[in-house]
C-alpha cells in the first residue's frame, strides 16, 4: 500500500519520471560483442540493439547467435520466478532460429506485441503460417491450427514440429494488435486483460515465455513490468516500478523505451491495485 501511495505522489509531482530518464539505458560492464562479430550483424533487425553477451539465448548449434535475452523475474517472498525470453521481431533469415530457440528452451507460449508493417515499414516478419496451413522454417515444421481474436488481440494455436527428432509440441502465440512502437496501448484496459491472459496461460508453466515486439526493448520491458507488478500485488509485495525496470535492464538494455510508455505502465499498476483487476478467463476469452 505504501509503494502505491508513493507511486501515485510520484506521478503527480513528477519525480517518477525523472527517475526513470535518470537510470542507466545498458548496465555498466556488459558487453554486447557477439552480436557485432561479422556472421551476426545480418541477424539483427536494428544496429543498436544488441543482446547482453552474459544473458544472451545460445542456440544449440554450430552458428549460436540470436538477438535475445533471459529475462528471470523474481516474486519476493514466494517461489515465483517468471521467466521470459525478451526478443526481437524474426527477420526473414532469422525465422528458423527462432523456432529453434523456442523449441530447445521448451517454450509453449509467445507473447507478440507488434503487427508486422507498422506505417508502411516493415516491424516483424510473419514467421508462421497463415490457418490453416503449414510452413517449414529450417528443421521446424509449424502448423497452424487456428486463429480467433477480438480488435485488440489475436490467438493463434500451432504445432511445432522438429522434423530431425519427429518430435511435436503445442504451442500458443498471442499477438496484441492496437500497440504502435515508441507508444503505448490504445486502451489500457484491454492491455490488462491481455496481460491477465499471458499470466493465466502460464500458470503453472516454468518454461521461459518468448516475448517480442519489433526490437524487442519497448513494448516488451512494458509487457514484462506489468505482468511483475500483477504478480507482486497478487503476492501481496510492494511494487517498485523502477527496480522492475532496472532488473530488467541487468538482464537487456533498454528495456521500455519512452517515458510515455513508463507513465503508462504505472498508471496500469495503480488502476490494477486500485480496481484489483484479474478477471475469469472465460470472460476474456469471450469478449
Ligand atoms: N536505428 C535503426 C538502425 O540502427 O537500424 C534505424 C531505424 C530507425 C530503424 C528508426 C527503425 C526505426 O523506427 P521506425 O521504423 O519506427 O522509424
Ligand atoms: N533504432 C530503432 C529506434 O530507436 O527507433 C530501434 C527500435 C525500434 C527501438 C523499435 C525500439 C522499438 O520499439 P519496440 O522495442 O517496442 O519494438
Amino acid at each position: 500500500r505504501e509503494s502505491m501511495i508513493q507511486l501515485a505522489e510520484g506521478l503527480i509531482t513528477g519525480t517518477v519520471l525523472a527517475q526513470f530518464d535518470q537510470l542507466y539505458r545498458k548496465k555498466p560492464g556488459m558487453t554486447m560483442s557477439c552480436a557485432k562479430l561479422p556472421q551476426n550483424i545480418s541477424k539483427n533487425r536494428y544496429r543498436d540493439i544488441s543482446p547482453y553477451d552474459a544473458t544472451r539465448v545460445i542456440l544449440k548449434s554450430h552458428e549460436d547467435y540470436i538477438n535475445a535475452n533471459y529475462i528471470n523475474m523474481e516474486i519476493p517472498s514466494s517461489s515465483i520466478i517468471n521467466q521470459y525470453i525478451a526478443c526481437q521481431g524474426p527477420l526473414p533469415n532469422t525465422c528458423p532460429d527462432f523456432w529453434q530457440m523456442t523449441w530447445e528452451q521448451g517454450s509453449a507460449m509467445v507473447v507478440m506485441l507488434t503487427t508486422q508493417v507498422e506505417r508502411g515499414r516493415v516491424k516483424c516478419h510473419q514467421y508462421w503460417p497463415e490457418p490453416t496451413g503449414s510452413s517449414s522454417y529450417g528443421n521446424f515444421q509449424i502448423a497452424c491450427h487456428s486463429e480467433e481474436g477480438n480488435p485488440a488481440y489475436v490467438f493463434r494455436e500451432m504445432t511445432l514440429t522438429n522434423l530431425e527428432k519427429n518430435e511435436s509440441r503445442q504451442l500458443t502465440q498471442i499477438q496484441y494488435i492496437a500497440w504502435p512502437d515508441h507508444g503505448v496501448p490504445d486502451d489500457s484496459s484491454d492491455f490488462l486483460d491481455f496481460v491477465c491472459l499471458v499470466r493465466k496461460k502460464r500458470a503453472g508453466r516454468e518454461e521461459p515465455v518468448v516475448v517480442h515486439c519489433s526490437a524487442g526493448i519497448g513494448r516488451t520491458g512494458v509487457l514484462i513490468t506489468m505482468e511483475t507488478a500483477m504478480c507482486l500485488i497478487e503476492c501481496n509485495q510492494p511494487v517498485y516500478p523502477l527496480d522492475i525496470v532496472r532488473t530488467m535492464r541487468d538482464q537487456r538494455a533498454m528495456m521500455i523505451q519512452t517515458p510515455s510508455q513508463y507513465r503508462f505502465v504505472c498508471e496500469a499498476i495503480l488502476k490494477v491495485y486500485e480496481e484489483g483487476i484479474v478477471k475469469p478467463l472465460k470472460t476474456l476469452l469471450h469478449k
